[in-house]
């Protein structure tokens, strides 16, 4: 195979959890763009629906499913669903998560529950339910977002450190385990990138924002677009020896000691 037609996604069916918008949607953007057929969740069918009409938009044609990742029978009906509508999944990318910013002396047990079910449980989830498919078709991928919390703690983000630092280890252990029957399961870590997420953090005036630029060498936000090349590859058959890997794509912040004020 070429080194060009290896980066090719054509005949993959993948699916992105998470991607009416955001970054999710910038992935399954890419991963379309390289010759995948896309199916995306979402919990909310109003979402849902922008998402559907804002790929159409983009000339994508992405089926979408309302799945909340938590809900095991669910995911499983909608793997099942993607399968008879599209075919086995080929790619699986875990990016819905939520984070909730709250000093953890002050945070009640039921948040950091549910921001573990959302980020580490759910990878989980999903992974259980593709991976006897890719075993069938002979491989496939998987894909984690990680996160600078899977390396790196900061005040009010335990529960979302604890389970980007977890969800780097289920990483690890998926690809430890699976690497024989050819599924390679990889992470990609975004440094800090302009969507709804990290929007309070933007806010005119907020003290992160210069904080951010002091730490990252880059000195400017990421932007979605910073993220499609590293997924297409991790992706695609250019990284078929590639497997328990977290690619940060940080600009350079977990190198950097940060700018001397
Ligand atoms: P976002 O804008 O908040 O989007 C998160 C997506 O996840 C939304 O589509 C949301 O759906 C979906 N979601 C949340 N809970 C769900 C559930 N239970 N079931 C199904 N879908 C659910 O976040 P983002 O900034 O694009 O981040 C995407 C991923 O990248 C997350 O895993 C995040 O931790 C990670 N990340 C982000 C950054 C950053 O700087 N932005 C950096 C590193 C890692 P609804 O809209 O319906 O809630
Ligand atoms: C925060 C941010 C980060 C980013 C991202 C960094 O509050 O520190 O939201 O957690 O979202 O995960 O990689």
């Amino acid at each position: 195979m070429s080194y060009a037609d290896s980066f090719s996604l054509k005949g993959k069916v993948a699916l992105v959890t998470g991607a009416s918008y955001g970054i999710g949607f910038a992935l399954a953007s890419a991963l379309a763009e390289a010759g995948a057929t896309i199916a995306f969740n979402d919990i909310n069918e109003e979402f849902l629906k922008k998402g559907v009409e804002a790929y159409k938009a983009a000339g994508i044609d992405a089926k979408g499913y309302i799945c909340d990742v938590t809900d095991e029978p669910g995911v499983q009906k909608m793997i099942a669903d993607i399968e008879k509508d599209l075919g086995p999944v080929d790619i699986l990318v875990n990016n819905a998560g939520i984070i909730k910013r709250v000093p953890m002396h002050e945070m009640d047990v039921k948040d950091f529950r549910q921001v573990i079910d959302i980020d580490l449980t759910a990878p989980f989830i999903l992974a259980k339910a593709v991976i006897p498919g890719m075993i069938k078709q002979g491989g496939g991928k998987i894909i984690n977002i990680c996160s600078m919390m899977s390396e790196l703690g900061r005040e009010t983000v335990s529960a979302y450190a604890a389970a980007k630092g977890g969800l780097k280890m289920l990483t690890r252990n998926i690809a430890s385990e699976y690497g024989a029957l050819n599924i390679q399961c990889n992470g990609i870590g975004p440094g800090y990138i302009e969507t709804p997420q990290t929007a309070p953090l933007r806010e005119p005036g907020h003290p992160f924002n210069s904080f951010i630029l002091a730490k990252t060498p880059a000195n400017r936000w990421g932007t979605t677009e910073d993220l499609k090349g590293p997924a297409v590859f991790l992706a695609s058959a250019a990284s078929d020896f590639v497997n328990g890997h977290v690619l940060y794509v940080d600009g350079g912040i977990l190198a950097y000691i940060g700018k001397q004020p």
